[in-house]
Order: structure tokens, then C-alpha cells, then sequence
């Protein structure tokens, strides 16, 4: 178990930050994100987790919301693609076949599925297939809601049920979760406090049960990946207890990602920045109070 220091980042995970641009590339060399995130009425989580993965310093970012949001959001993040899930007019996600989106991922080099994606029925469902038909290697961030139905696919799990989570395929590329406290434990059938009793530990044993990097997020937020190293993260302040922060962290792992970082390395960087950003947002613009989670995306 390490402290997420600079020099752990350096020593432990081979990662240098900041990065210098090379001065002959273009967009298409810093990846290309598709953000699956947003629904009526929580849109402003698909733009949060966009934007940050935008200044994340990913080349290009796509944005997939249910189609009838679309005009409503025109102009509110110019720099991103925007792409209309088919939605039957209803503003969610219920009526978007998984084949729709595996097949807008394609060409892509990270998905960040889950903020403000909201549930539905046998939306695990949903979830099993889209796992099967996504490319093994796509680097994969799921957070909110996603995790919310990796819950019920495990409780599925019970005698009678479906195939638990922990039953899918692997992937070749390790998947990030993002859980907070509520999640975790209701990913792991537990009580909030039960999660916080040893918060270490829990993240360790879900990573290596269910072959995931898991940022357990929090003050002091745990990175665990299978049968290997944890980080505890030391930036961060209670002003990030806010609506969308968890959304912004969410966007920002998948844009390193794309950016070729390891699904640890991603996971361990994006933890950290989005403390660090925070904490510089904190003192140089605002107050820990006054903290909004699109001022962690403007100290990035
Ligand atoms: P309690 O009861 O408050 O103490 P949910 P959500 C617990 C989207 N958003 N330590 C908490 O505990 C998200 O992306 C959209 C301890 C409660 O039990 C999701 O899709 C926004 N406990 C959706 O909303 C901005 C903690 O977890 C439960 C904890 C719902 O996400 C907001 C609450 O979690 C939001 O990001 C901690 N650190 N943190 C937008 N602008 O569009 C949480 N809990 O029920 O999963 O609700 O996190 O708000
Ligand atoms: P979410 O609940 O999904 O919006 O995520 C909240 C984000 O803010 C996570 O990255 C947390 O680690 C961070 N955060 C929330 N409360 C604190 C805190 N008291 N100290 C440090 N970071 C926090
Ligand atoms: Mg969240």
C-alpha cells in the first residue's frame, strides 16, 4: 500500500505528469473518448465527465445522450461530438439497444459509461450484452450508474437469479470503477459503514475478485488493482463533496485512458489531478464551500 505521491506515481507506476505535447502530432494522437452518460433530467453529468475528459488533454471527445436532448444542449460544450442514443422521445436510455452504442464505440480508445445514465428495466440486462459485444481492449470506465446495475446483476447472482458480475468475462483490458461509498456497498450487498470499517481492504478484495481497478472514492480515496498494489490518495478536499464531482473524476480517468495511460496508471493519475484540481480551485478561485465540480474541471 503506497501514498499517492509524486514519487510513488514515478516510482511505483512509471508515470510522469506532466506530459510534454510533441510538437508533431495532432488530435488524433491524444485518443478519442466516447462518453455514454446523461439523461433526462441529469444532462449536466454527460457534459461534466466530457468536458474533463476534453481537458484531460484526450484529442477528441463524443458525447452520447438520449436523442430528444440533443436540441436542449446544442452550443453548452462546443469542443465535443455530440451523438443521439434512440430514445423514443423519452430523454433516457431504456430504448437504446446496446448494439447502438458497442457499435459508436468502435474506433474508440476509451468509454466512460455510467454518470446520470439512470436505470430502467433489466437495464442489467443491457449492461451483460453491451460487456459481450465491446472489444476486449477498449479501455473501459464505469461509474454512477453502470455500477448501480453491476449491484443488481450481483444480487442476480442469488439462487434463481442471472449471472453475477463476478461470473462475466474477463477483459483484456481491465475495466476502472469508480464507486463511492453507496455504491460500493451496495455492490458488495453491504452497509455504508460496513465499506468505511476497511476501506482498504474492500477495495483490494473487489479488485482482485472481480478483475477491476477500483478507485474506492471518499477523503482519501483507494485505488486497488487485482492482486497488486493499492494507492491512497492524499490531494482532495470536503469542498468536492458536491453534486458532479464524482462525474468529473469519472470523464477525466477515461481521457487519460485514451491517452494510453494503463487502466492503474489512469485510474491512480485521474485520482490524484482531481484532488489536486480541487484543492488549487479551492483556494485560488473559491472556497472549499462555494466549490463547484466544473471548478475542478477549470484547475485541470
Ligand atoms: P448519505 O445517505 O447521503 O449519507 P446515490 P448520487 C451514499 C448523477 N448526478 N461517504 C449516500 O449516503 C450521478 O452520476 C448527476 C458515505 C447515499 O446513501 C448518478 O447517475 C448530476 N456515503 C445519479 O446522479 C449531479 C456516501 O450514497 C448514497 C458517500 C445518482 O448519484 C449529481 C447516494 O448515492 C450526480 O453526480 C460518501 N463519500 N457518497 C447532474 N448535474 O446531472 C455517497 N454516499 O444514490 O448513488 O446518488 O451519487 O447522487
Ligand atoms: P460522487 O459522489 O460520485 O460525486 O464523487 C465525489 C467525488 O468527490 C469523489 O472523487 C470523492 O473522492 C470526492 N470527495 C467527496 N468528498 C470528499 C472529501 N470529504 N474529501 C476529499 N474528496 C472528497
Ligand atoms: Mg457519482
Amino acid at each position: 500500500t503506497f501514498a499517492l505521491s509524486e514519487r510513488t506515481r514515478r516510482e511505483k507506476l512509471g508515470v510522469s505528469w506532466p506530459q510534454a505535447r510533441k510538437a508533431d502530432t495532432h488530435k488524433g494522437t491524444y485518443g478519442h473518448v466516447l462518453v455514454a452518460a446523461g439523461s433526462r433530467p441529469m444532462s449536466g453529468a454527460g457534459l461534466l465527465a466530457a468536458r474533463a475528459a476534453l481537458r484531460s488533454g484526450s484529442g477528441l471527445v463524443s458525447l452520447a445522450l438520449p436523442d430528444s436532448l440533443l436540441p436542449a444542449l446544442l452550443g453548452r460544450l462546443p469542443e465535443a461530438m455530440l451523438l443521439g442514443m434512440p430514445d423514443a422521445g423519452r430523454g433516457d436510455w431504456s430504448a437504446a439497444p446496446p448494439e447502438a452504442l458497442a457499435a459508436a464505440a468502435a474506433g474508440k480508445q476509451a468509454l466512460v459509461l455510467g454518470p446520470g445514465l439512470g436505470r430502467w428495466t433489466n437495464d442489467r440486462a443491457w449492461l451483460r450484452t453491451l460487456w459481450e459485444r465491446l472489444p476486449g481492449s477498449l479501455p473501459l470506465v464505469l461509474d454512477a450508474d453502470a455500477l448501480n446495475m453491476l449491484a443488481a446483476a450481483e444480487a442476480d447472482g442469488a439462487p434463481g437469479g442471472g449471472e453475477p458480475f463476478a461470473a462475466w468475462p474477463r477483459r483484456a483490458a481491465p475495466a476502472v470503477v469508480t464507486p463511492h461509498p453507496g455504491e460500493m456497498a451496495r455492490m458488495c450487498g453491504l452497509s455504508v459503514r460496513e465499506v468505511q470499517r476497511d476501506r482498504i481492504e474492500l477495495a483490494r478484495r473487489y479488485a482482485e475478485e472481480h478483475g477491476v481497478i477500483v478507485a474506492l472514492k471518499g477523503a482519501r480515496t483507494v485505488v486497488a488493482e487485482p492482486g497488486g498494489r493499492v494507492f491512497v490518495n492524499a490531494t482532495g478536499n470536503p469542498g468536492m463533496a458536491t453534486g458532479g464531482s464524482g462525474d468529473v473524476l469519472a470523464g477525466l480517468i477515461g481521457g487519460l485512458l485514451a491517452q494510453g495511460h494503463g487502466p492503474i496508471q489512469a485510474a491512480a493519475l485521474g485520482v490524484w489531478l482531481h484532488g489536486a484540481a480541487g484543492d488549487r480551485a479551492a483556494s485560488v478561485r473559491t472556497t472549499q464551500a462555494s466549490l463547484l465540480a466544473g471548478d475542478i474541471i477549470d484547475h485541470l
